[in-house]
């Protein structure tokens, strides 16, 4: 049965008080040396013994907090419940931001109805916290999105060659050098490009009004599932590829008037 909005609300306190918790200790991590602790992907896709540790303090304190609820994250994968809720978890996102040093990284909480998969799940809170600017960015479903306590709308929508769009690329070097070949097809249509490393961040950007569009492929779900609810409440049409929820394949964000232009020239632009 799906949560009311009060359930909601509780739901939403817990991803935010235990998002700033982690937030705490990633920061503080942070004021020290930081090294790789190990490679995943590919040499490039590198996880910190940072986001080892956060994602363990998130998991243990959503199994004291929220003991019947299942877990997806990053760093430890996933574990069962009994609620029919799963809480989807990126410890770091932007964690080559956070290895350099970069102030442009988030802890990202989110809780959906159902599995960690985003073609079925209903996702019902999410909060994107970036621990060195203490921006704290949070949605409940039907709640509208918020910075802070001030509520937050997409811009207006713009024609495409005034559109600010952000994107962000794979660690594995074919995949980026085809969404290379596709910013270069996409950059003289519209305003500019902006790469800032952070999907969650990216797409809290849309719902704040900072960036027109934001589309990325090759994202995973912790990436995706509290920033794509918070630009959701704001506003923004958050749509896959054609007939599809947005996924690993693509994801786009954006006004709906927009994104209805930019679909189509993005479609085209990335082959997919
Ligand atoms: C990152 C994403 C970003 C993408 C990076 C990376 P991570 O997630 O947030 O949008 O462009 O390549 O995937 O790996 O830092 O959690």
């Amino acid at each position: 049965m799906t949560p009311s909005s009060a359930a909601s609300a509780e739901l939403l306190s817990v991803a935010r008080a235990v998002a700033l918790e982690a937030g705490a200790l990633v920061l503080e991590a942070r004021r020290g040396a930081v090294e790789v602790a190990a490679a995943k992907s590919s040499s490039v896709d590198v996880v910190t013994q940072v986001d080892r540790d956060a994602e363990s303090l998130i998991r243990g304190r959503l199994a004291e907090l929220r003991p019947g609820d299942a877990f997806f994250g990053e760093e430890s994968g996933g574990g069962s419940g009994t609620s029919g809720l799963t809480w989807v978890v990126d410890p770091i996102d932007g964690t080559v931001n956070f290895l350099y040093g970069i102030p442009h990284y988030a802890v990202s909480i989110a809780v959906v109805e159902g599995e960690a998969d985003p073609q079925s799940w209903r996702a019902l809170a999410g909060v994107v916290v970036n621990p060195p600017t203490g921006e704290v960015y949070s949605a409940a479903a039907g709640g509208g999105a918020h910075l802070g306590d001030r509520a937050l709308r997409v811009r207006e929508a713009v024609a495409l060659d005034q559109a600010l769009v952000a994107t962000g690329f794979a660690y594995l070097a074919a995949t980026r050098a085809e969404q290379g070949a596709a910013v270069a097809r996409l950059l003289p249509l519209v305003r500019d490009i902006r790469r800032m490393g952070t999907a969650s961040l990216d797409l809290c950007a849309v719902a704040a009004g900072h960036i027109d569009a934001y589309f990325e492929r090759t994202l995973s779900p912790w990436d995706h599932a509290a920033g794509a609810l918070i630009a959701a409440e704001a506003g923004a049409a958050v749509t896959g590829v054609p007939g599809a929820r947005a996924d690993h394949r693509f994801l786009l964000a954006a006004h709906p008037e927009l994104a209805r232009m930019l679909a189509p020239v993005l479609a085209d632009a990335t082959d997919f």
